[in-house]
Protein backbone atom coordinates (compact mmCIF):
# COMPACT_ATOMS: atom_id res chain seq x y z
CA UNK A 1 0.00 0.00 0.00
CA UNK A 2 1.23 3.73 -1.09
CA UNK A 3 -0.06 6.64 1.36
CA UNK A 4 0.10 9.71 -0.23
CA UNK A 5 -1.09 12.53 1.67
CA UNK A 6 -0.52 16.83 1.56
CA UNK A 7 1.49 18.14 4.56
CA UNK A 8 1.07 21.85 6.16
CA UNK A 9 4.44 23.54 4.95
CA UNK A 10 3.08 26.04 3.16
CA UNK A 11 6.30 27.83 2.70
CA UNK A 12 6.03 28.98 -1.49
CA UNK A 13 2.57 28.40 -2.06
CA UNK A 14 -0.10 31.15 -2.90
CA UNK A 15 -3.64 31.54 -1.94
CA UNK A 16 -6.49 33.67 -3.46
CA UNK A 17 -9.62 34.17 -0.33
CA UNK A 18 -12.46 35.42 -1.47
CA UNK A 19 -14.97 36.81 1.44
CA UNK A 20 -18.11 37.82 1.18
CA UNK A 21 -19.23 41.23 2.83
CA UNK A 22 -22.42 40.04 4.43
CA UNK A 23 -22.67 39.36 7.99
CA UNK A 24 -19.31 41.03 8.23
CA UNK A 25 -19.03 40.78 12.28
CA UNK A 26 -18.31 37.24 11.51
CA UNK A 27 -16.58 36.91 8.02
CA UNK A 28 -14.14 39.99 9.02
CA UNK A 29 -13.18 37.27 11.74
CA UNK A 30 -13.42 34.40 9.12
CA UNK A 31 -10.54 36.04 6.96
CA UNK A 32 -8.25 36.94 10.24
CA UNK A 33 -8.18 33.61 11.36
CA UNK A 34 -7.42 32.24 7.62
CA UNK A 35 -4.90 34.67 6.85
CA UNK A 36 -3.11 34.01 10.63
CA UNK A 37 -3.57 30.54 9.81
CA UNK A 38 -1.83 30.69 6.40
CA UNK A 39 1.34 32.88 7.69
CA UNK A 40 1.47 29.96 10.58
CA UNK A 41 2.03 27.70 7.87
CA UNK A 42 4.81 29.90 5.61
CA UNK A 43 2.95 31.12 4.02
CA UNK A 44 4.22 35.11 3.02
CA UNK A 45 1.71 38.54 3.17
CA UNK A 46 2.61 39.03 -0.64
CA UNK A 47 1.48 35.69 -1.48
CA UNK A 48 -2.10 35.68 0.09
CA UNK A 49 -4.70 37.91 -2.13
CA UNK A 50 -8.02 38.98 -1.21
CA UNK A 51 -10.96 39.59 -2.79
CA UNK A 52 -14.00 40.49 -1.72
CA UNK A 53 -18.16 40.03 -2.80
CA UNK A 54 -21.31 40.93 -1.12
CA UNK A 55 -22.43 38.11 -0.44
CA UNK A 56 -22.57 34.61 -0.36
CA UNK A 57 -24.19 33.78 -3.45
CA UNK A 58 -21.17 35.87 -5.21
CA UNK A 59 -18.56 33.78 -3.82
CA UNK A 60 -18.38 30.81 -6.67
CA UNK A 61 -17.64 33.18 -9.53
CA UNK A 62 -14.88 35.14 -7.79
CA UNK A 63 -13.44 31.89 -6.76
CA UNK A 64 -13.63 30.05 -10.59
CA UNK A 65 -11.94 33.04 -11.82
CA UNK A 66 -9.30 33.43 -9.65
CA UNK A 67 -8.65 29.50 -9.99
CA UNK A 68 -8.76 29.44 -13.41
CA UNK A 69 -6.35 32.38 -13.53
CA UNK A 70 -3.13 29.55 -12.04
CA UNK A 71 -1.97 32.31 -9.88
CA UNK A 72 -3.10 30.55 -6.69
CA UNK A 73 -2.29 26.96 -5.39
CA UNK A 74 -5.67 26.79 -4.03
CA UNK A 75 -8.81 29.35 -3.66
CA UNK A 76 -10.68 29.83 -0.13
CA UNK A 77 -13.90 30.68 -0.15
CA UNK A 78 -15.27 32.58 3.30
CA UNK A 79 -18.62 33.85 4.25
CA UNK A 80 -21.48 33.36 6.70
CA UNK A 81 -25.42 32.30 5.74
CA UNK A 82 -27.23 32.58 8.66
CA UNK A 83 -30.95 31.29 8.63
CA UNK A 84 -33.50 33.84 8.67
CA UNK A 85 -37.34 33.25 8.43
CA UNK A 86 -37.90 32.79 5.00
CA UNK A 87 -36.74 30.08 2.78
CA UNK A 88 -33.93 32.47 1.19
CA UNK A 89 -31.02 30.36 3.92
CA UNK A 90 -31.94 27.28 1.71
CA UNK A 91 -31.76 28.30 -1.74
CA UNK A 92 -28.73 30.87 -1.30
CA UNK A 93 -26.67 27.68 0.77
CA UNK A 94 -27.32 25.16 -1.79
CA UNK A 95 -26.05 27.22 -4.74
CA UNK A 96 -22.80 28.18 -3.14
CA UNK A 97 -21.87 25.11 -2.13
CA UNK A 98 -22.70 23.71 -5.40
CA UNK A 99 -20.80 26.43 -7.11
CA UNK A 100 -17.77 26.12 -5.20
CA UNK A 101 -17.51 22.76 -5.67
CA UNK A 102 -18.58 23.25 -9.35
CA UNK A 103 -15.12 25.89 -9.56
CA UNK A 104 -12.91 23.50 -7.95
CA UNK A 105 -13.74 21.31 -10.84
CA UNK A 106 -14.08 23.81 -13.72
CA UNK A 107 -10.53 24.74 -12.81
CA UNK A 108 -8.54 21.79 -11.54
CA UNK A 109 -7.44 24.24 -8.87
CA UNK A 110 -8.43 23.31 -4.98
CA UNK A 111 -11.47 25.60 -3.81
CA UNK A 112 -11.96 25.59 0.08
CA UNK A 113 -15.33 25.46 1.32
CA UNK A 114 -15.04 28.18 4.55
CA UNK A 115 -18.81 29.19 4.67
CA UNK A 116 -20.68 28.99 7.52
CA UNK A 117 -24.32 27.67 7.24
CA UNK A 118 -25.96 27.97 10.47
CA UNK A 119 -29.43 28.60 12.26
CA UNK A 120 -28.22 31.43 14.82
CA UNK A 121 -26.16 34.31 14.68
CA UNK A 122 -24.85 32.62 17.86
CA UNK A 123 -24.12 29.38 16.15
CA UNK A 124 -22.09 32.06 13.48
CA UNK A 125 -20.20 33.85 16.38
CA UNK A 126 -18.65 31.11 17.89
CA UNK A 127 -17.56 29.08 15.00
CA UNK A 128 -15.24 32.30 13.70
CA UNK A 129 -14.54 32.23 16.82
CA UNK A 130 -10.36 31.66 16.88
CA UNK A 131 -10.60 30.06 20.24
CA UNK A 132 -13.19 28.01 19.51
CA UNK A 133 -14.53 26.13 16.50
CA UNK A 134 -11.92 28.24 14.47
CA UNK A 135 -13.29 27.41 11.03
CA UNK A 136 -11.14 30.53 9.42
CA UNK A 137 -7.65 28.54 10.51
CA UNK A 138 -9.53 25.68 9.77
CA UNK A 139 -9.95 26.33 5.88
CA UNK A 140 -6.57 27.71 5.74
CA UNK A 141 -5.05 24.23 6.81
CA UNK A 142 -7.61 22.45 4.60
CA UNK A 143 -6.37 24.55 1.63
CA UNK A 144 -2.26 23.96 2.29
CA UNK A 145 -3.25 20.18 2.57
CA UNK A 146 -4.70 20.22 -0.94
CA UNK A 147 -2.25 22.45 -2.28
CA UNK A 148 0.31 20.04 -1.50
CA UNK A 149 -1.82 16.76 -1.92
CA UNK A 150 -2.24 18.17 -5.55
CA UNK A 151 1.17 19.05 -6.22
CA UNK A 152 2.50 15.70 -5.13
CA UNK A 153 -0.06 13.76 -7.65
CA UNK A 154 0.68 16.16 -10.22
CA UNK A 155 4.44 15.50 -9.66
CA UNK A 156 3.53 11.77 -9.63
CA UNK A 157 5.64 10.71 -7.02
CA UNK A 158 5.28 8.21 -4.47
CA UNK A 159 7.89 8.72 -2.19
CA UNK A 160 8.49 12.68 -1.69
CA UNK A 161 6.57 14.33 0.71
CA UNK A 162 4.07 17.13 -0.37
CA UNK A 163 6.80 19.83 0.85
CA UNK A 164 9.60 17.91 -0.75
CA UNK A 165 8.20 17.47 -3.96
CA UNK A 166 9.22 19.51 -7.02
CA UNK A 167 6.55 22.04 -7.88
CA UNK A 168 4.65 21.06 -10.79
CA UNK A 169 1.76 22.82 -11.52
CA UNK A 170 3.74 26.17 -11.21
CA UNK A 171 1.13 29.26 -11.15
CA UNK A 172 1.88 32.03 -13.27
CA UNK A 173 4.27 34.46 -11.83
CA UNK A 174 2.27 38.24 -11.32
CA UNK A 175 3.89 41.92 -12.23
CA UNK A 176 5.83 43.16 -9.06
CA UNK A 177 3.31 45.49 -7.45
CA UNK A 178 4.03 48.92 -7.76
CA UNK A 179 4.76 50.62 -4.56
CA UNK A 180 2.97 53.43 -3.04
CA UNK A 181 5.20 56.72 -2.95
N1 LIG B 1 -25.51 36.47 1.99
C1 LIG B 1 -24.70 35.92 2.92
O1 LIG B 1 -23.48 35.87 2.72
N2 LIG B 1 -25.22 35.43 4.07
C2 LIG B 1 -26.57 35.47 4.33
O2 LIG B 1 -26.97 35.01 5.43
C3 LIG B 1 -27.44 36.04 3.37
N3 LIG B 1 -28.85 36.12 3.61
O3 LIG B 1 -29.32 35.59 4.63
O4 LIG B 1 -29.59 36.70 2.84
C4 LIG B 1 -26.86 36.54 2.17
N4 LIG B 1 -27.63 37.11 1.21
C5 LIG B 1 -27.08 37.89 0.11
C6 LIG B 1 -26.65 37.02 -1.07
O5 LIG B 1 -25.53 36.24 -0.76
C7 LIG B 1 -26.30 37.87 -2.30
O6 LIG B 1 -25.23 38.72 -2.01
C8 LIG B 1 -27.47 38.72 -2.80
O7 LIG B 1 -28.63 37.93 -2.99
C9 LIG B 1 -27.12 39.39 -4.16
O8 LIG B 1 -26.87 38.43 -5.16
Amino acid sequence: MKLRKGSHDATGLRFGIVVAKFNKFVTSKLLSSCVEGLSNHGVKADDIDVVRVPGAFELPLVARTMARSKQFNAVICLGALIRGDTPHFDYISAEVSRGIGQAALDADVPVIFGVLTTHTIAQAIERAEPAKFNRGGEAARSAIEMATVMRLLRAGNDTQSGADAPRVHEPRKRAPRKRKT
